[in-house]
């Protein structure tokens, strides 16, 4: 991403011993009480053994038959400027959000509004594998195995009325578990937004797992938001609070560089807003770049929502 000023952040400024040790108890003691409950498990079998199982997931016929990023590239190659600006500390330094407890509040345009526990979104049911192609406006790209469920079954709970136009969200304020949100790179706490068509888009998701497991911090635990036709900064991290409002919201990206982020940002080859060429990704893993694909492929189930609208304007 495009940053004004180069971050000041030691790592001995944020690590708080009793904090990770704490939640390393908790996640062996869940992987201990759940583990009996699954017998075999391809996915997980690759993932990181010190997160707990989620219950299995049934494969979704919208996954990509591409094959996946490794977790390892996938937990050790994240953009999340709450705890970095580069993309390889975000693996460590995460380790100091607290997941639990977690609650996201639900407010704005619904006839339901209430507040959803973070065990209440992990039982879903059912929660499905989604393996989806994941594009960053950076110019790489990754097949990632998401486990969640569609954003709209929550959306339909809540019955929103006739004023709610956009979804808006947004990832926790907390500076003590969050040392980038010590700096004012960005402005604080990160907010994206959907407009109401594309939140109940049966592709859109929020996550709660990957490979099988709950999510590691790195990648937005516990609870982000997954839009495979746009560009990664889309899928905002950690979400605390889900509004349903009747203005556009000013999204942390274009908020900071307007001319280079748009509200929409869906994945185009023929983009030519940003400071990198977007024609061409490098798939992580892979040496040679491959082209990028309209809406990042997801063309045939999503252009329709942009029909007559001119993309060069609202990029
Ligand atoms: N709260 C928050 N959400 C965020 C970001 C961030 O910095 N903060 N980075 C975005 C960007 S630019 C990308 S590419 C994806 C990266 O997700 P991943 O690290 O899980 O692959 O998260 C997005 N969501
Ligand atoms: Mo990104």
């Amino acid at each position: 991403m495009l940053i004004a000023k180069s971050p000041d952040i030691r790592p001995s400024e944020i690590t708080d011993e009793a904090v990770y040790n704490g939640r390393r108890r908790f996640l062996m003691a869940a992987s201990v009480a759940t583990a009996s409950l699954f017998l075999t498990d391809v996915s997980a079998a690759d993932s990181s053994p010190d997160l707990p199982k989620l219950p299995p997931a049934r494969r979704s016929p919208v996954s990509t038959s591409e094959r996946p990023t490794t977790y390892r590239d996938i937990t050790h190659y994240n953009n999340y400027y709450e705890f970095a600006t580069d993309k390889y500390s975000p693996a460590t330094l995460a380790a100091s959000l607290v997941t639990r407890p977690w609650t996201v509040g639900v407010d704005g345009a619904v006839r339901r509004p209430r507040t959803y526990d973070i065990d209440e979104l992990l039982k879903m049911n059912p929660l499905e594998e989604r393996i989806y192609r994941h594009r960053c406006v950076e110019a790489w790209s990754m097949v990632i195995p998401w486990v969640g469920f569609p954003l709209n079954r929550l959306i339909r709970q809540l019955e929103p009325t006739g004023r709610a136009k956009f979804v808006k969200f947004e990832t926790l304020y907390d500076p003590k578990e969050m040392p980038g949100q010590r700096s004012d790179i960005l402005h604080w706490p990160y907010v994206e937004g959907l407009r109401m068509d594309e939140a109940m888009h049966p592709l859109t998701i929020l996550a709660v797992g990957l490979y099988g497991r709950v999510l590691p911090n790195q990648d937005g635990a516990p609870v982000r938001l997954v839009v495979p036709w746009k560009y990664g900064f889309k899928s905002i991290k950690s979400i605390v609070r889900i509004s349903f409002v009747e203005k556009q919201p000013l999204t942390t990206w274009v908020r900071a560089v307007p001319s280079e982020y748009g509200f929409y940002s869906n994945v185009n080859p023929h983009d030519d807003h940003t400071l990198w060429s977007q024609a061409r990704e490098r798939r992580i893993g892979d040496f040679f770049k491959r082209p990028t694909l309209m809406f990042n492929g997801y063309g045939d189930q999503v252009a329709q929502l942009y029909r007559g609208m001119d993309l060069n304007r609202y990029f």
